[in-house]
């Protein structure tokens, strides 16, 4: 157990009485009838559905309970008995909601029927079926292809997303921009470049026979719970682990298990963590460099004595490029560049590299930390570097572990939910629909939005999502949204992007994939793809929160057969009434991914869809791995200057994105209240700010636009110097929409440059 790591400001450790007891308080609040305790019991097993908070992998041997506080929290909240229905209109405008908090605004329930914005009275009113689908299909057919944007958030099944898709290629474009634009592009484009991969490496058996977890922004406490319990599994069969986070994260530091009662009678704490590292935001080059460092110091010395190779040379000769100019990089890097640019000392960083030359397998975990920064690619190409140096990808208990967002965020890009024409076999979209897909480009979240505000998209159809509240630049997203011909908006609750309805606006409730979904040949399943790129059938099994509601498929092909002339290729009827038809065209189209999709629909553990970086066959143009030599030691876009922050925008322990469950991050020890920036005591000294002060922050980003967030309290927390913390999506709009991974165009998001102001 490692004394050092202790956080002031937490509640206590991850899981236990208080994960419990923040379950009960949304149960409470929503008030499902308590045939919920089944659907949950139901909750990512085999024959149940799958949930719909992350894409953390669901094994084949479950647990009792195969959920988490926040999939728990995430079912909970749809399972509402709260509606809102056409009459809660009659009470509210539209300019009203838009003072409303994002959590009011879902707490008013489950949408029930299809609305469509009325100007004059500045409400949403009910339409049927029908004359939504015909208001869209006409507006539809009167725009350029070219100006309409296919918006998905990685919710809907695999079946949806691949008609989606098809929808939008029917129609014209490729403009297929998705949430993971903003999330895990980064890995997409980063690490293919260096792995040929956009996907993690490892599956879950590796869990169980690695030595080490690396971990590097990302927080499976709040995040990904599940990931706890092979964590605390690792940790009882003395594996290690190294988290390198600028925030103290309370689930990688302990973590009591909710599910084992011997646990949650002693109280017994596993502690997670045996090195944690508060590098400083942006700082992870430099971190990675110095543990590079360490390797290469204790090869020289192994190699020196006659021992064993620490670095993995026949490895590195057989499948690297790139490895004599990285070295050069690494040995001619300083110590003291190395603990200014990471805020790490040199001690820390040898103790922690230490154990990656001591552990013959290791895996390599990372999320948004890495991902949502002005060089966040550059930082996942050292994560890989790193690996590389031992051999450390494709082997047995090691590799590299992106951990996905959305539950099916990574399967919509496996089916074609992409604006890249190279990623989709479009001669097989030609042979099996008999038309020609567009050839060009489609647009990324970023271009769109920028599209938007020069007013040549002009319009949003949304499976999914609140990407008004999601984006950067909110204020002038939010402008330019309502100046569009058109927006609908495919979604369970009322959201912020609701409110600034476009010339024609609508918003399609669907149906939530617990539910049942009653089609022509019976209650549909659907699948999903987890993070670790299996496929898993799910099946909804609790009454619709509305007979009224639509499956996000029907809504698709209502849409399509609007917009769309018809064509006796394109059976959206049939596929409607048998989500099975649609899943023998995904495995026509992608004969390798889904060979014998509808059989193994429901294989415990999900099916496998491969990964060749997994088998050492790297799908890089030298079929190589590469080692990436940094052109700077941090992945920031600006340098530092006086009185500059770097905010990073965080997420409570009481959120899933920009859906607010409640106003308690009891992991940080903040209750009743969003409205905060946590800094360290000495920024606040220096800053000549008190701890309770009210403040503003301001972008800092050079453009000459004044972006700004006031009616922050100033909170003391164990921080790194430099480095400030507030909650998305509260600060998206300090966001300059140009402020971005070079690579992949993700928004920085973890480093906004920002300088602080006395509010009032
Ligand atoms: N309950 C819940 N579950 C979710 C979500 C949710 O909002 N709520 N969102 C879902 C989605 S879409 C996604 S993408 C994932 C997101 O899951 P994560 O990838 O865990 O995302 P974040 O919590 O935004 O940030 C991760 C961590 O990065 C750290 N960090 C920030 N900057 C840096 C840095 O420069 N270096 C390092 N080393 N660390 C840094 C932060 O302190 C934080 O602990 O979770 C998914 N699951
Ligand atoms: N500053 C900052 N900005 C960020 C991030 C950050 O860390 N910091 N994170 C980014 C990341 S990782 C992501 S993924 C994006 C998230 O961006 P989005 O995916 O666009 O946003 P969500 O908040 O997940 O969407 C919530 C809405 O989805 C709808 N919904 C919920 N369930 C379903 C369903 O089953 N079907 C359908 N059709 N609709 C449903 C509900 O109406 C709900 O209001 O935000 C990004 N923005
Ligand atoms: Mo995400």
């Amino acid at each position: 157990m490692n004394e050092r790591i202790k956080d002031a400001e937490s509640e206590g450790p991850a899981g236990g009485w208080g994960s419990l007891k923040s379950i009960a308080r949304i149960y409470g609040e929503t008030w499902p009838t308590p045939a919920v305790l089944e659907t949950l019991r139901r909750q990512n097993k085999p024959g149940g559905f799958m949930c719909v908070s992350c894409a953390w992998p669901k094994p084949a041997n479950y647990h009792a309970f195969e959920f988490c506080e926040n999939g728990a929290k995430a079912t909970l909240w749809e399972m509402t008995t709260a509606r809102c229905t056409p009459d809660f209109w009659k009470d509210h405008t539209v300019t009203e909601l838009r003072e409303w908090k994002d959590h009011d605004l879902e707490k008013t329930g489950r949408l029930t029927q299809p609305m469509r914005y009325d100007a004059a009275s500045d409400r949403y009113v009910e339409v049927s079926w029908d004359e939504a689908f015909a208001g869209i299909g006409s507006v539809l057919k009167t725009l350029d292809p070219k100006s309409v944007v296919f918006y998905s958030s990685g919710h809907a099944g695999l079946e949806a997303s691949y008609l989606y898709a098809l929808l939008a290629r029917a129609y014209g474009n490729n403009n297929l921009p998705q949430s993971s634009n903003m999330c895990h592009e980064t890995t997409s484009v980063g690490l293919t470049k260096v792995i040929g991969s956009p996907v993690g490496t490892i599956v879950w058996e590796d869990l169980a026979k690695t030595d080490c977890f690396f971990f590097f922004g990302q927080n499976p406490g709040t995040n990904s719970p599940r990931f706890l319990h092979p964590l605390q599994e690792a940790k009882q069969r003395g594996a290690k682990i190294v988290t390198f986070n600028p925030v103290l994260e309370q689930g990688l530091v302990s973590f009591v298990n909710p599910q084992n009662p011997l646990d949650m009678i002693s109280g017994h704490e596993t502690q997670i963590s045996d090195h944690y590292l508060q590098v400083q935001s942006g700082g992870d080059v430099a971190a990675i460099l110095g543990l590079c460092k360490v390797v290469v110091e204790a090869d020289d010395i192994a190699r020196a004595r006659g021992e064993k190779r620490v670095l993995d040379v026949e490895f590195i000769d057989q499948h690297t490029t790139g490895f004599d100019s990285f070295i050069h990089c690494v040995r001619e890097a300083d110590w003291a560049d190395i603990e200014r640019e990471s805020g790490l000392t040199e001690a820390a960083l040898r103790e922690a590299g230490d154990v990656y030359v001591k552990a013959e397998r290791v895996i390599g975990v990372y999320g948004m930390g890495l991902t949502q920064h002005s060089h966040g690619a550059l930082n996942i190409a050292m994560l890989v570097n790193l690996l590389l140096l031992r051999g450390n990808i494709g082997r047995e208990g090691a590799g590299c572990c992106p951990v996905r967002g959305h539950s099916n965020v990574q399967g919509q890009r496996t089916v074609g939910v992409a604006e890249k024409t190279k990623l989709v076999p479009m001669d097989k979209l030609k042979a099996l629909f008999d038309f020609d897909p567009p050839t060009d480009d489609g647009t990324h979240i970023v271009d769109a939005i920028k599209g938007l505000m020069r007013g040549e998209i002009k319009a949003f159809i949304s499976l999914g999502g609140n990407l008004l509240r999601a984006v950067p630049d909110q204020k002038a997203a939010e402008k330019a949204w309502a100046a569009q011909e058109l927006a609908v908006m495919v979604s369970t609750k009322l959201n912020r992007s609701h409110l600034f309805p476009a010339k024609n606006a609508y918003i399609l409730p669907c149906l939530s994939r617990s539910e049942i979904d009653e089609q022509a040949t019976g209650n549909q399943a659907v699948s999903i793809e987890d993070s670790f790129s299996h496929i898993h059938g799910s099946i909804g099994k609790r009454t619709p929160a509305a007979q009224t509601l639509k499956s996000e498929l029907a809504i698709v092909t209502g849409i399509a057969k609007a917009a769309l002339a018809p064509s006796p290729k394109l059976k959206w009827d049939e596929w409607t009434g048998d989500y099975g038809l649609v899943r023998d065209l995904i495995e026509k189209t992608y004969p390798e991914d889904f060979k014998d999709y509808n059989e193994r629909l429901f294989t415990p553990g999900g099916f496998y869809r491969g990964n060749g970086a997994h088998e050492r066959i790297w799908e890089t143009p030298e079929k190589k791995a590469i080692f990436t030599t940094p052109e700077q030691l941090n992945s920031l876009s600006f340098a530092d200057r006086p009185g500059r922050y770097r905010l990073l925008t965080m997420r409570s322990n009481d959120q899933f994105n920009t859906t607010i469950y409640g106003y308690s991050d009891r992991f940080r020890g903040i209750e009743g209240t969003r409205d905060v920036v946590l800094m360290c005591e000495e920024d606040i000294a220096a800053a000549g700010l008190k701890a309770g002060q009210t403040v503003r922050l301001v972008s800092d980003f050079d453009d000459g636009t004044r972006r700004v967030l006031g009616g922050l309290t100033v909170r003391p927390h164990t921080l790194p110097r430099g480095t400030i913390c507030s909650y998305y999506p509260e600060c998206n709009v300090l966001i300059a929409i140009d402020h971005h991974d070079q690579l992949s165009k993700t928004p920085a998001s973890k480093s906004i440059p920002v300088t602080i102001e006395a509010d009032g």
